[in-house]
């Protein structure tokens, strides 16, 4: 063992639980227990429905609210934190996910949900978009898509699609935009989902799988901005003459050749998990090192571990 790792030796983790799930005689938390401040959305903002699922997603869970961290970036849906009661930071613009990416590997035993928008996930914090998926850093997190920048009033976003008119290209964007999906599956996410905030029960069933999953978990959400692109996802709603179609029966999630293809089909394209796979996470990689790190002091206290060490350099 080096003398660095003697003098700062890592914690135990591998002796903290992942997933706590005494619950005791506690009942499960419901939307009152969870509500924060009054949501300060526009009224019919996509955002409401992924907010009332997450809470429905704590209930059925049967999460404590002390082992539940929720984190955004900033932007409208990054807003998200204030409106539920669990731990929770409101942090900088893009770097939602390195804040998670310490929160999540620091503590393993939390679980940490990662609410954010197009331009926060994927302009200025694409960078830490690929880096926490490529990791695998244990973490959902949901993007709430609506094609624009709502918070500041309506900028052309990495997703806005070509020809669209906002403040920053009012003859219409004509930079290509990115596919999330693509994105995320390039990046080496090991689970991939989409879905829209008008289906409330299919919003359910993709963050529960996101839950479930032992790694870095994305969703898509196409999640609609009322005021600055009303009308972005008509195409994709059957109440508004468009398509929700699932992901086919036979396709194979494990199959990432399989997924960038499903995922590069043309709006509205699938809804649905489009890739699944099952890769150490980086949690589970740090937790291995550091029990082997603790084996040779076993049974020793810290300032022992420590006394030996300033010994050495005596
Ligand atoms: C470092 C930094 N740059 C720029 C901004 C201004 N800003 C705030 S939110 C935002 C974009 C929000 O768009 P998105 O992430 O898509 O969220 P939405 O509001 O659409 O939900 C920008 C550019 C900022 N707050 N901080
Ligand atoms: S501006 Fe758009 S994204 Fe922001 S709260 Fe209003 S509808 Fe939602
Ligand atoms: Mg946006």
């Amino acid at each position: 063992m080096s003398e660095s790792s003697v003098l700062n030796p890592p914690r135990p983790l591998a002796t903290i639980p992942l997933r706590p799930v005494s619950f005791g005689e506690r009942k499960p938390l419901t939307k009152k227990e969870l509500a924060g401040d009054h949501p300060t959305w526009c009224p019919g903002c996509g955002d409401f429905s992924v907010l009332a699922l997450y809470y429905k997603l704590i209930e059925k869970k049967k999460l404590l609210q002390e082992n539940i961290v929720t984190i955004s970036g900033i932007g409208c849906s990054s807003r998200f934190p204030y409106f539920v009661q669990t731990h929770a930071a409101h942090f900088i613009h893009g770097r939602a996910l390195p804040f998670a990416s310490g929160v999540s590997l620091s503590r393993p035993d939390l679980n940490v949900f990662v609410f954010s928008g197009d331009g926060d996930a994927f302009s200025i914090g694409g960078n830490h978009f690929t880096h926490a998926a490529r990791k695998n850093i244990k973490m959902t997190l949901v993007v709430m898509d609506n094609w624009v920048y709502g918070l500041t009033k309506k900028q052309t976003s990495p997703t806005s699609p070509l020809g669209f008119k906002s403040k920053t290209d009012i003859w219409g964007s004509m930079d290509q935009p990115i596919n999330p999906l693509k994105q995320a599956l390039a990046a080496g996410a090991t689970f991939v989902a989409r879905t829209t905030h008008t289906n409330p029960n299919h919003v359910m069933q993709m963050m529960e799988a996101a839950y479930d999953h032992d790694g870095f978990a994305y969703i898509e959400c196409l999640s609609e901005c009322v005021e600055f692109y009303p009308g972005a996802f008509d195409a994709a709603n059957p109440r508004k003459g468009g398509a929700f179609n699932l992901v086919p029966e036979t396709h194979n999630a494990a199959d990432e050749i399989a997924a960038y293809q499903l995922a590069d089909n043309p709006f509205p394209g699938h809804f649905g998990i489009f890739y699944k796979t099952s890769r150490p996470s980086k949690n589970q990689n740090e937790q291995d090192i550091a029990a082997r790190a603790r084996k040779p002091v076993e049974g020793k206290q810290d300032w022992e571990i420590l006394q030996a060490t300033f010994n050495r350099m005596k």
